[in-house]
């Protein structure tokens, strides 16, 4: 009995050392959990959370007064040795009975009321931004297993391919389609969480508050490669952003090195137009993903793959053995062969 007791609370110490030290890894970690909604950087992002944290220490004071009066009743009620007596049988307490549904309905309205406050907040798209000035619009499509960005209010209405850019303090209104099944859009740091349906039009908003890189993904199950549906978010100074939407809406850089003047000739000649788009060029396929600034994105296929030249060359020789499934398909499964698919990696890494 002794040393089982002892091995008990042993146990249970160590269990609370190993999730206090936990916790202060997690908080000391941020970047390494890169899709957690604890740390939030923006306004509707800070909103969610606030809803966390009141729910999270309104649970740890019912969960603390609970157990308290649990292991109250346990050591004052247990049974003493030699005692053989039955206890009395109680049934009924209106007073207890009363308490005991009046402040979980109270916890309940606490809850509630700031929650339902929220939803409403969240769901009404904000005509001004947080600086004034109008939110800027972003229209957002799913595909299977890709996602398009527009910015028809930018000149030359840049267009980006997985690696969305946004101005840090800036509102941004996110409008939702789908060209194909329905999947869900989610960068949890930045808060929000909104399915993207065919015929539908929906909206998320945010006021990113810090600059940096974040991740998110799709969230709802889209086939084989949806969780292969990543995206990223960058949030820019407003220079920074400035350079990089100029940039997007131009048209494709005309190459320079002999191996992509090589490259760009095969890329026309193959299949590879009826699919892609290329600004500037004849290529005008919109199957695939706009490859006209492909150099300058920092990943290929969705977050699969860093965007190098080996990588690139990898993928155009085969899509379907990095992504099996993949919309990307040559007529009669014919690839390019290697050679070829080196040169087509240099034109397009050359396209920034
Ligand atoms: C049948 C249509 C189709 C054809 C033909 C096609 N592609 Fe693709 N391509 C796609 C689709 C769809 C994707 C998106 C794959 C994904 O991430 O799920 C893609 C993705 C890519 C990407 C990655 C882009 C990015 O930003 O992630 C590159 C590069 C690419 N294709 C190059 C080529 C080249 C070069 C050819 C010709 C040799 C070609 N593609 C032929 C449909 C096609
Ligand atoms: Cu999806």
């Amino acid at each position: 009995m002794g040393t089982s007791r002892r091995n008990l609370s042993v146990a249970f110490i160590a269990g609370l050392a190993l999730s206090a030290s936990a916790c202060t890894q997690f908080a000391a970690n941020a970047p390494s959990v890169p899709q957690t909604t604890v740390f939030p950087v923006s306004d509707v992002g800070g909103l969610i959370q606030g809803l966390y944290e009141l729910i999270f220490w309104m649970a740890l004071v019912v969960f603390v007064g609970v157990e308290g009066f649990f292991v109250y009743a346990i050591l004052r009620f247990r049974r003493r040795a030699g005692d053989n007596t039955i206890p009395a049988q109680i049934h009924g307490n209106t007073r207890l009975e009363i308490a005991w549904t009046i402040i979980p309905s109270v916890v309940l309205l606490i809850i509630a009321v700031p929650t339902i406050a929220t939803i409403f907040r969240q769901d009404a798209v904000p005509s001004a931004g947080a600086s004034g000035e109008p939110p800027m619009k972003i229209l957002v499509t799913g595909r299977q297993w890709f996602w398009e960005f527009r910015y028809p209010d930018l000149r030359g209405a840049p267009l980006a391919v997985n690696e969305v850019h946004v101005p840090v303090n800036r509102t941004v209104v996110f409008e939702l389609r789908s060209a194909d099944v329905v999947h869900s859009f989610w960068i949890p740091r930045l808060g929000g969480k909104m399915d993207v349906i065919p015929t539908r039009v929906n909206h998320l908003w945010f006021t990113p508050l810090e600059t940096g890189e974040f991740f998110g993904q799709c969230v709802e199950f889209c086939g084989i490669q949806h969780a292969n549906m990543r995206v990223r978010l960058y949030v820019d100074t407003a220079a920074e952003f400035q350079n990089w939407a100029a940039r997007q809406a131009a048209d494709a850089a005309s190459p320079a090195s002999p191996q992509a003047q090589q490259g760009a000739v095969i890329f026309q000649r193959g299949a590879c137009p009826a699919c892609h788009t290329i600004k500037g060029t004849s290529a005008g396929g919109t199957i695939g993903p706009d490859l006209t600034h492909v150099g300058s994105r920092s990943t290929l296929a969705a977050g699969m793959l860093q965007n190098t030249y080996e990588n690139l060359t990898h993928w155009i020789a085969d899509p379907q053995g990095i992504k099996p499934g993949s919309k990307m398909r040559y007529p009669n499964d014919l690839p390019p062969s290697p050679g070829e698919a080196a040169l087509m990696a240099a034109y397009l890494q050359s396209l920034k």
